[in-house]
């Protein structure tokens, strides 16, 4: 059964997968790249598989198999006196939640999508979430790495010591690298201690402009973690979703419409805000029509011009418009073919056109609007230096 990996889930990116492999430890990802590096085959690489870019989807033209992290599941037991844990890549992200809850700590990066996305998914993705503002992305999570490059060679750096200074971290730079470097088969994971006690306040506002004032206080409460912007119709009332570490009380200088700092409460304040993208995709399918997603940030102080330049390119029926408020990420759902002049308008005002999502087939053609040329250069010389024969991740990331 292929046709599972060969479709992404907004059915928006297809492929054909020459077969589906899935290999059960880092020693048979290694056997299995050794093969396809002397056969000459290229490889794609699926996690969870809900990536929204066509990162994890093979090409059209059936050349390369794909390598699914699914039964990389191992996971060692948590070292308390260092905060972390070792876990394979095909571990989900919930599962990585439950376990640190169970040591009383938590992984710091959530995301909606934690019932798919696979920490090996995360991590070639750098991905963001939810938790940026107080934790940063996956970047500041990963503490080591266990990948196999293209020739099938194992390198393993999962020892845990809070600090070393050996020269290059390889590591980090296969994070945010898409699995066209190496394939992350395990990471040593940062955790922290779980919050006591949490509160969420909705405030409700006009657009993005009474957003960032709502920001501008927000910053100044201790225990910040999230700030999130969702505009109606994709949620019922365009709002600012906050979440502090701390009693509710905190929130008083926001004047919420809105506010609980209990489980049931906050779920049901987070609960419209987390449903942006099912309920984006349940209006696609009766749209009959896969939405269009871009995932892009503007400098703060350009972000209300820039949303009020895509009013005037998208019509507001086609446009639904919700993220990541305090890194000035929005998700910027359209139906239509407008993204060139959407992403056009985000260089303009100089933003990226992926704040979190990565590039993957989606924005490979868009990827100069973002990088220059002396950039794009030297990603290709890493590539050539590690994946030589370009096996690895066909078609993504790298024009
Ligand atoms: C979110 O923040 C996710 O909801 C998905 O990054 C965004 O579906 C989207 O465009
Ligand atoms: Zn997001």
């Amino acid at each position: 059964v292929s046709s599972a990996y060969e479709t992404d889930w907004t059915g928006r990116w297809h492929g054909r997968a020459r077969s589906v492999e899935r290999p059960g430890s880092t020693d048979e990802v290694g056997a299995l790249l050794r093969r396809c590096s002397a056969a000459g085959v290229p490889v794609t690489i699926a996690g969870g598989r809900t990536g929204l870019v066509g990162g994890a989807v093979p090409p059209e033209d059936g050349s390369a198999l794909v390598l699914s992290t699914e039964r990389l599941t191992r996971v060692e037991p948590v070292d308390g006196d260092e905060g972390s844990v070792v876990v394979g890549a095909g571990v989900t992200l919930a599962a990585l939640q439950r376990l640190a809850r169970e040591e009383d700590l938590e992984y710091a990066v959530d995301l909606a999508a934690r019932d798919s996305a696979t920490v090996g998914g995360m991590v070639a993705t750098d991905a963001g979430g939810l938790h940026v503002p107080a934790y940063g992305t996956t970047r500041a999570q990963v503490l080591g790495l266990e990948a196999v490059l293209a020739d099938g060679s194992v390198v393993s750096r999962l020892h845990g010591l809070a600090k070393e200074a050996l020269g290059t971290d390889w590591a980090q730079l296969l994070v945010g690298s898409e699995g066209t470097l190496a394939v992350v088969t395990a990471a040593r994971l940062r955790l922290r201690p779980r919050p006591r006690t949490l509160c969420v306040g909705i405030v409700g506002v006009a657009g993005v402009a009474e957003a960032l004032a709502v920001l501008g206080v927000a910053r100044g409460l201790p225990g910040l973690r999230a700030v999130e912007y969702a505009e109606a119709p994709v949620v019922s009332r365009t709002h600012v979703l906050v979440e502090v570490a701390g009693p509710v009380e905190l929130l008083a200088p926001l004047d919420p419409v809105a506010a609980a700092d209990d489980a049931a409460g906050r779920a049901a304040l987070w609960a419209e805000r987390e449903a942006a993208t099912e309920t984006v995709a349940r209006l696609a399918a009766e749209r009959g029509d896969p939405v269009h997603k871009l995932d892009v940030a503007l400098p703060l102080g350009r972000l209300a011009d820039f949303r009020r330049a895509v009013d005037a390119v998208v019509p507001g029926d086609d446009l639904r418009v919700w993220g990541h408020l305090a890194e000035g990420n929005l998700h910027v759902n359209l139906w239509g073919d407008r993204d060139a002049a959407v992403l056009r308008l985000v260089a303009e005002h100089g933003g990226v056109i992926s704040s979190e999502h990565g590039v993957g087939r989606a924005k490979v053609d868009a990827l100069p609007l973002s990088r220059t040329a002396a950039e794009i250069a030297l990603l290709r010389r890493l590539k050539q230096a590690l994946d030589p024969q370009g096996l690895l991740n066909p078609g993504v990331l790298l024009p």
